[in-house]
Parts: structure tokens; sequence; C-alpha cells
């Protein structure tokens, strides 16, 4: 590994307290008397960066002389909350710069926690992609991450009366100091107009040109992104839109003063927000210009630092892999081929096989409800040259498919990258993928459903394409930084080398089964649950005991995440609880937390039965602490931080087929909470590195639920049979919890009787017994613990240093350091 002594800045304690200092004064203007807490923060930050920057110039100039390949990652979302800890950690300076804060009597750990979370992203997807960058820069794959510079992230979630209320988030308030502006990479992106045929060379065919009739600006921001140990440091460039003319001037002086700003707003608009939907389409303009606004760009700076080093464009693809993060850019396949032809020249053929060989596909999602598709009225309208080439590309692909295969009627149908069943549309799925050379699944479940399922003729067509990718966490930040308690253990008991490289992790295997050793790592997890036990009281004023089992279940609130099931077994057990006061029951912490899309209404009621249920239970004396219900408001990365190292018991139960992959399972895991979960997404693959006997599994599997599905599967019959599940229903829906309104839930627990599509009350008794296993275990401590040990050591696989490790090799074709 390589060490941060490469680094010009000192490292040591006298240097770095003298700089704080220094930044303090002359690039804040206080004196270290008068500096208030967030000056301290921008001052550590300022001198922290300046570390990290003497590692980004090295990059940048190895990266330039080395002239090899780049990654370029697309992505419409990082969710890379804070960067300070992540920053001091990776530099392995953080009992330097915590020594030399201590001299000015300001404590380290409470002014990381000033920082505000950089929520530039809705759940899963961006989250992965924050991981994939911090571990490029620590396996070594020189890449730019590409994305949106929104000025106002994922909306802040409060709860009033039970329900959610959403509210402006606003990172940038105080400035942010990790950020770059480069007005030197700015690009036009145009939007509508027209295309005109202009005559070409003789013998050439004639060339198209785009006139847009509206053009904004891009401005690029620099965030840099150290790896571990400093050994590399990559960037994280977000687009800002900008008017090209900031104000009409001729408008302005004939009086009109809104009127000359319309221009300006209107660019601006761009990258004002982020879209707080992660499972259904918005469908609305804004959002693909957006998703033009930073592909267009991205190409464009793409191809621009190509041609600083290269003749010409015809070996881009072994200079540059680019990966497309979902759909979200997935226009970048028609832009970059507009960009090849119509700016530089190229012909056609050339230009598509260069553009197959850059560009790579990843999917995250089956739900139909999620995937894009874009009316074609609106796309020609605002892209009219972009809409042609894609014209181009589906006569040909479709052409193609005739000829080779022989495909006719529904398979033709099934490829094309225009649905014409729902008023001609778009299809981005099929557009990424036919543009791409490796489309990948995010876990060996989900990578086989998509090729049976949405890609299942495009996979006959191309056989070899399609290839899985299991997702994975940074154990930087989601073992070193967020479990500095189980670090220090893991380090006294195996030694450093799991830092390094996190499969060592797995030499604890052996003191699973140490008495002395099943102690102390109990008497971690008993701290990390004390600290959510403070957050819990600190911001809902209840009280919960470290001693009793953390259950914990917290991700975006979605039907097929099935919170709505957990919450039912919460019900049914307040029920026996109360009926039977006599068992020996064992003390539950349910933990809730999550987002609703604002648009999302059974989830927003989700939500509301959550807070209710808890109001209930938790002011019930009957139920003395044996059970507890909490919801946490504004679930973002830094209380994931808190949460995962504190669970007990993880809740994995999305409808089996549903859940991609999920990444929230696996940090959970690597912290020594056992999970109770479905064989779905990358459970499944969780189960067989961690082994059966330390997971608890239920319920339906993927292709159980297909066919209930198609047998016409309802609830009803299934809730009639078990009196536990229908007396729990009859609760909710008759107003137990909503005494103000006691119809509330009538809507939602009708659903179950006459539907039942996600399988709630299909997989009701399965779950409970399991819950009851779960509480069987608790009663034998030692036994637990051994189990949650195991989890710990044999998670090592679930690395995002693995997954990028793999991408590397079998996708990019990049190198990395080891
Ligand atoms: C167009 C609206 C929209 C926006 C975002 C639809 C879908 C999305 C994302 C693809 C949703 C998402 O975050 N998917 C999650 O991706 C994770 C990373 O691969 C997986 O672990 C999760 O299982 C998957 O739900």
């Amino acid at each position: 590994p390589h060490d941060a002594s490469a680094s010009r800045r000192s490292y040591d304690v006298d240097a770095l307290a003298e700089e704080i200092v220094e930044k303090l004064t002359y690039s804040i203007g206080k004196s270290p008397a008068r500096a208030r807490k967030y000056d301290w923060l921008r001052a550590v930050t300022l001198t922290v960066r300046d570390r990290i920057i003497d590692h980004w110039l090295e990059a940048e100039d190895a990266r330039a002389a080395s002239g090899g390949k780049q990654v370029a990652y697309l992505s419409m979302e990082f969710l890379i909350g804070r960067l300070l800890r992540d920053a001091i950690n990776n530099l392995n300076l953080t009992t330097q710069v915590a020594e030399a804060l201590k001299r000015y009597n300001v404590d380290l750990d409470m002014i990381e926690l000033l920082e505000p979370d950089a929520a530039l992203g809705n759940g899963g997807l961006g989250r992965l992609a924050a991981c994939f960058m911090e571990s490029m820069a620590s396996v070594g794959v020189p890449g730019f991450g590409y994305g949106i510079r929104y000025v106002h992230g994922f909306f802040r979630q409060e709860i009033a009366d039970g329900a959610q209320v959403e509210l402006p988030e606003n990172w940038l308030l105080h400035g942010n100091p990790w950020e770059f502006e480069r007005r030197e990479r700015s690009y036009e992106i145009g939007f509508g107009g027209k295309v005109t045929s202009v005559v070409g060379e003789p013998g050439k065919p004639p060339r198209q040109l785009w006139r847009p009739a509206e053009r904004v600006l891009a401005v690029a921001y620099d965030t840099p992104i150290v790896g571990w140990r400093g050994a590399h440091v990559n960037t994280l460039r977000l687009w800002s839109a900008q008017a090209l003319d900031p104000i009409l001037l001729d408008a302005f002086n004939s009086g009109d003063h809104i009127g000359a700003l319309v221009e300006s707003n209107k660019a601006e608009a761009i990258t004002r927000v982020l879209y707080p939907a992660d499972s259904h389409q918005a469908g609305q303009e804004l959002r693909l210009r957006q998703e033009f606004f930073f592909s267009s760009a991205s190409l464009q700076d793409i191809i621009r630092r190509h041609l600083e080093t290269n003749e010409s464009l015809s070996n881009l693809h072994d200079k540059v892999s680019i990966q497309l993060n979902d759909t979200h850019p997935a226009v970048s396949v028609a832009e970059l081929m507009r960009l090849l032809v119509d700016v530089h020249g190229m012909e056609w053929d050339e230009a598509w096989e260069i553009t197959r060989q850059t560009f790579s596909y990843t999917n995250h999602t089956l739900l139909p409800e999620a995937l894009e598709h874009w009316p074609i009225h609106l796309f020609e309208r605002l892209l009219p040259r972009q809409m042609q080439i894609i014209y181009a590309i589906n006569a040909a692909v479709i052409r193609q498919a005739m000829e080779s295969k022989g495909f006719d009627g529904g398979r033709i149908a099934a490829i094309s990258l225009i649905d014409e069943n729902n008023g001609r549309r778009v299809r981005m799925g099929q557009l990424a993928f036919v543009g791409s050379h490796a489309v990948n699944g995010v876990s060996a479940l989900h990578t086989d459903l998509m090729k049976e399922t949405v890609f299942h003729a495009l996979h006959e067509l191309y056989p070899d394409r399609i290839q899985n990718k299991t997702n994975g966490v940074t154990p930087r930040r989601w073992l070193m930084e967020a479990n500095p308690g189980l670090t220090s253990l893991l380090k006294e008991t195996i030694g450093e080398g799991f830092l390094d490289d996190i499969s060592k992790i797995r030499d604890v295997e052996r003191f699973a089964t140490d008495a002395g050793f099943r102690d102390r790592f109990a008497a971690v997890k008993r701290e990390n649950k004390a600290r959510l036990a403070d957050v819990i009281s600190e911001r809902l004023a209840i009280s919960v005991d470290p001693d009793a089992l953390f259950d914990i279940q917290v991700k975006r609130i979605h039907e097929y995440k099935r919170q709505f099931l957990n919450i039912i077994e919460a019900v049914a057990l307040y029920d026996q609880i109360r009926s039977q006061p006599a068992t020996n029951w064992t003390p539950r912490v349910k933990v809730f937390a999550g987002k609703a899309a604002p648009s999302y209404l059974q989830a927003k009621e989700i939500i509301h039965l959550a807070n209710d249920v808890a109001r209930v239970i938790n002011s019930d004396p009957a139920v003395r602490d044996l059970l507890k219900v909490v919801f946490i408001p504004n679930y973002n990365v830094s209380l994931a931080e808190i949460i995962m190292p504190a669970a007990d018991i993880s809740e994995q139960i999305s409808t089996a087929g549903l859940e991609a992959s999920g990444t929230g399972n696996m940090k959970f895991a690597l912290n020594g909470a056992l999970t109770i979960g479905t064989l779905d997404g990358a459970n499944v693959e969780m189960r067989d590195h961690i082994g059966e006997e330390n997971i608890f599994i239920f319920g339906l599997t993927a292709s159980e639920v297909a066919q209930r599905r198609r047998e016409g599967h309802s609830g009803r019959s299934v809730i009639e049979g078990l009196p536990l599940l229908r007396d729990a229903l009859h609760a909710i829906s008759s107003g137990v919890f909503s005494p103000d309104e006691p119809n509330r839930y009538n809507g939602l627990v009708g659903n179950l009787y006459n539907n039942d599509w996600w399988m709630i009350a299909a997989d009701f008794q399965s779950y409970w017994d399991t819950q009851r296993r779960a509480d069987a275990l608790w009663a034998d401590p030692a036994e637990w613990n051994r189990k949650a040990i195991l989890n710990t050591a044999r998670m090592s696989w679930f690395s995002s240093d693995r997954s990028i490790r793999e991408y590397a090799a079998d996708i990019w074709r990049t190198g990395t350091d080891a």
C-alpha cells in the first residue's frame, strides 16, 4: 500500500495545528479566540483538503503521462454524505488532526457532525455510486464521476402528526469547501430547434446540422475523492447550469425587470433540485432536460480531454470506458453518435462501433413502473437530432435481428427502441442495451431475472452481453468510520491487515467460539446501541433499552420492500404480549427510518401507520418495556452510519424477485447484525457466504411469487385462515391506531384482502415463525454472538473493492493497483 508521506504537506501534529490556525486567520479571517465552531470546521476542512490536493495533482500528472484508459461513471445521483471523516480516515490522519484540534480545545468528532450531508441521491443507486467512487480511488482505477450539482439535494423529512412532511434541503447554504469551480470547463448544451441537411463533400452523404432553439451553459465543479491511504485521488465532476446571458439587458432597460431574468431562471432550473422519486418515472420535461444536460456536458468533456492527448477520436474506446448508471444517462448513446458523426465528421458505422465499445450499462431495477420511457413528441421537440439518431439505430438493430436471428412480430416489438403500445415512447433501457458492449445486473438473481424478463428478447439477440456484477459497499465508511469500536477490536485481535485487504477479516472467524472475544464483541455492539438510543432519546424523546433486541428496517419506503409486513408483525406481537402477559417475551425495539416519494401515497400511508402504531404501543403500560416501535425521521447517510453498527436484526424482507440487490443488507451484516430476509437480491449470495445457519431466511422464492401471481393469488383466504394476521389487520383497519380517523388504513388493509400483490399475507406466517426463532436464539447470547461474529467475518466479498475490481477486469478493461 502507498504511504501518505508522498504528500508535500506535513502530517505531524505541530504542523497541522499551526496550519489550522493559519487557515482560520488568512482564509476565514478569524482569530482562534473569536472562531465559531463552523469556522473550525472550515479551517480543518481546508487543511485536510490541501493534503488531498497534493495527491490529486500527482494523480493527474501520472494519468496524463501514462495515457492509460480511464473510467467515466455517469450517474444522475451521488449520495456521498459527509466527506471530512472519510478524507481524514483515508489519509490516516485521524489521531493527528484530533490531537491538533485538542490544543485549541476543539473536539474533532463534534466538528465533523457540523458538516452538511451531501444528499445528491435518492437511495441505493446513488449510494452505490458514492461507494464506487471511493473504491475506484482505493483500488487504483483512474476515473471520473460525472453528475449534477443540485442546489437542493434530497428533501429533509419531518414527521408532523404522524405524517411525512417534505422540506427543502440546502446543503450549499454555507458554501462548499470541497468543490472547485472550473469555469474553463464549460460547455454549451442545446435544446429544441431544428435539424437541417447540409450537402456534404462529393460522394458523401449530407451532414445533419442541429440548430438548437435554446442553449445553456454547463459549468464544472470538481470534488476530489481520496482513496484509502491517499494512494489515489479521483475527481467527481458535477455540472451546474447557467444562462449564456445572465440578464437580457434590452428587456431590463425597457422596464421589463422580471422578463430580463426569465432565461437565466429557466436555465438554472435544470440543476436546481433532485427528483425525489426512485420507483416511478416522473415523465416530466425538466427531468429529461436534466438527463440530457449532464450527459451532453460529460461527453463533450470526455471528447475534449481525449483530443488534448490524441489525434483523433478513432481510439476513444481504448482510452475511456463510460459506465451508464441505470438509464438516466442513456440518451448519451444518441448524443455521442451525434458528436462523433455531426460534429467530428466520423462515418456512421465507425461511430457506432466506437460508441458500443465505449459504453456499458448497469440496470438497477426490473419494476415496470420504474423503467424510463419518454413520449416521442416530447423527445422530438426537445432533442430532434437525437430522435433521428435513435430511429436510425433502431432500424439497424431490427434489420440485424431479422437477418441474423430471424426475429419477427413479437420479438421485434420486444427489442424495438420504440414502444408502440403506449402512445409511442422511446425505451431508454433498450437504447442503453443496444448502445453498450456490456450490460450488467447488480446481483446474481437480478441478473438472471433480467435475462428472463425485460431483456429476454435482447438477450436472445446478444447472448454474450449480459453479465452479473454483484454490488458491494466500502468498508472504509461502513466499518472503519461508522464502527470505530469494532474496528479497534478487530485490529487488536487479528492485526491491521484487514484495513488494506478486507478479505483478511475472515481471520476473526476462529474467535467466534472464544468466550472472551464474544464478550468484547457484544460490548462493542452494546455501546453502539447505546449511541443509537441516545439519538432516539434526543430526537424523539423516547427511551429505549440498549439491552433489548434492536430490530431495524431502514431504506426507502416502498410497497415491495414491505415495511407494512414488519409493522403488521409488530401489531400481532403487541396483541400477543397483551393477551399472554405471562409468556417470556423477548424485549424488542423495532426501528424504522426512510423517506417516501412525495407523490407515492401508499408509501406515505405506511409511514403514517408506523408512526401511529409506535405512538399507541409505546404509551401502553401493558406492554411494559417488551416492545417499542420507533420511526426516526430524516434517514440519510449520516444517520445510517449510526444505525448500521447498532442493529441486532437487519430486516431485508422485500417480495422475492423485486429488490435488485440491496446494499443496506451488506452494511448491517458487516457490522454483525443477523439478517432476517427473503431470497431476494444479494441476500441469496449473502446466505451462500455467511452460511444458511447464520441467517434467517423466510418466505416465497422469486419463482414461487411469479407462480402465485399467475395463479391469481389473493390474500383473503390466507388471512381468514390465520387468526393472528386477521386480528392484527382488523385492529389496523378498525382504528385502534388511528382513533382520530378510524378508516385511515382501510385502503391499505383492503389491498391485502383483495389482491396482496406484494405477498404480504402470503409470507406472513413464515415471517412470524422466523421472528420467533430469532427470539429463541436471543435467549442464548453466546450462540447469537457467535453467529454475529461469523457474519462480520464472512462479509468481505461484499466490499465494493471487489465489485470495482470485477468491473475493471471484465467490463472496463482498465488496470488496478492490486
Ligand atoms: C426514473 C425514476 C427512478 C429513479 C431511480 C427509477 C429507478 C431509480 C433507481 C434505479 C432505484 C434504485 O436506487 N435502485 C436500487 O439500486 C441499488 C443499487 O444497485 C440496489 O441495491 C437496489 O436493490 C435497487 O432498488
